[in-house]
């Protein structure tokens, strides 16, 4: 269960060893696996995926390209209520972020002199979806919406097959219900490097998306170096509590065990006034893992995770910007308030109603969200992370001479003279 931290009466920090500390890998066993097998995609192509998949995902695929067949089996597979739910998550999510877009707006910043931006989508973009236990094809709504919206013209999802060389009819349905344009059987760091630097099947994206293991995370990383961009630095997935006693115990404790299935290495943090909150949750814990099917994950990531007790509520919100957790949930009176003074969280599950599931799934925000504390400078994916904005600006003749005189000035003062003239010349 959860250790806890009572700080009422100590000035000491949680943030240290044995407090919040995030958990820190050692990839330094796996960076040369990992290079390898994308130096190998990048000089082999398509035969070192397909060794890769016979070797990682223990199928041998000589066709890794989803067909039109196999899209169409899938959709017949699934359950009509399954197809509903999903249908109505897709509608929520496109409802949130089509609002994102923004009209063009033309600022005349002195007369004769516009400027304005415009939003162009990323080309091609490329989506992970991880396989393993957990189909998460809610992923693929929450990156393949805003993509779609944001006007990609090229989005390709990779995803590993099963041992009999398939992927989960949802996570089909899921991809032709957001238009993805192209779907592939591959998985781990040979899907990252195929997207990367592209195959004569896989086209090569310029901006890699989606969550994976450390190894997919440390080959994102280093095809980032290599100039293709990604969404987000990754981390294991994390909860933030915020509870006095209007919270309801049972409730808290479903939410935090919500994370803590996603792995053992999830964190799950209880901050509260109440030491009898604290108290009821844990017995709600104790009463509600044993149901679940992955308790033994669950009860690994509880184990690794705390309820700190603080005194004031205003220590409390403190320490909850500090961690800066990917989603906090505040159960407390005023819950309104109190998300008015959070200033770090990816996001945000204000009062007893709003559980971090409906965002993970269906309310319309999206879930892919800062971790590790990146949640103090990074927010999480939107229809911005798929477009770039081109700045625009046009002078009539008369702008350029009402502003002359400034540029010049500033061209001449950095030694500049060729910037100088680029304007003196069109005014004569
Ligand atoms: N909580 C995860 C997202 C997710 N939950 C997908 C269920 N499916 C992101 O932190
Ligand atoms: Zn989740």
């Amino acid at each position: 269960m959860l250790t806890i931290l009572d700080l009422r009466n100590s000035n000491t920090t949680p943030f240290g060893a044995g407090g919040l500390q995030r958990p820190a890998f050692d990839t330094s066993s796996l960076t040369e696996k990992v290079k390898n097998v994308l130096a190998d995609i990048r000089q082999n192509g398509d035969k070192a995926v397909v060794k890769y998949t016979t070797q990682f995902d223990g199928v041998a695929l000589d066709n890794f390209v989803v067909s039109e067949a196999e899209i169409n089996e899938a959709v017949s597979l699934i359950s009509d209520d399954l197809k509903q739910a999903i249908e109505q998550a897709a509608a929520n999510i496109k409802a949130f972020h089509s609002k994102q877009l923004s009209p063009i707006e033309i600022i005349e910043t002195m007369s004769g002199i516009q400027c304005w931006r415009k939003s162009v989508g990323i080309e091609k973009v490329g989506l992970y979806i991880p396989g393993g236990s957990a189909p998460l094809f809610s992923t693929i709504l929450m990156l393949g919406i805003p993509a779609q919206l944001a006007g990609c013209k090229e989005i390709v999802l990779c995803s590993p097959p099963n041992k009999e060389g398939k992927l989960h009819p949802a996570i089909l349905f899921a991809a032709q219900l957001v238009g993805i344009t192209k779907v592939f059987k591959i998985g781990g760091v040979q899907a990252i490097g195929a997207m990367a630097y592209g195959t004569a099947t896989v086209p090569k994206v310029y901006k890699i998306f989606g969550p994976g293991n450390q190894y997919v995370t440390y080959a994102k990383q280093l095809i980032q170096q290599e100039g293709v961009a990604i969404d987000m630095p990754a981390g294991p997935s994390e909860v933030c509590v915020l509870a006095d006693d209007t919270a309801v115990p049972a409730y808290v404790a479903a939410d935090l065990l919500s994370q803590a299935e996603h792995g053992a290495d999830s964190q799950v943090i209880l901050v509260s006034t109440s030491e009898s909150l604290v108290e009821k949750v844990q017995a709600a814990l104790t009463e509600q893992v044993v149901l679940l099917n992955r308790k033994e994950t669950a009860i690994k990531a509880l184990d690794n995770s705390k309820a700190i007790i603080v005194t004031t509520l205003d220590e409390a919100i403190d320490l909850v910007n500090e961690y800066a957790a990917e989603h906090l949930i505040i159960s407390y009176s005023n819950a309104d308030a109190i998300a008015e003074r959070i200033v770090n969280a990816g996001s945000i599950f204000i009062g007893n109603y709003s559980p971090e599931s409906v965002g993970d799934y269906a309310s319309g925000t999206n879930h892919t969200l800062p971790t590790n504390g990146f949640a103090k400078a990074y927010s999480g994916v939107s229809v911005d992370s798929f477009v770039k904005k081109i700045t625009m600006q046009k002078l009539s003749q008369q702008g350029l001479q009402s502003i002359a005189k400034t540029v010049v000035k500033m061209a001449e003062a950095e030694g500049l003279d060729a910037h100088a003239n680029a304007v003196k010349i069109r005014l004569n």
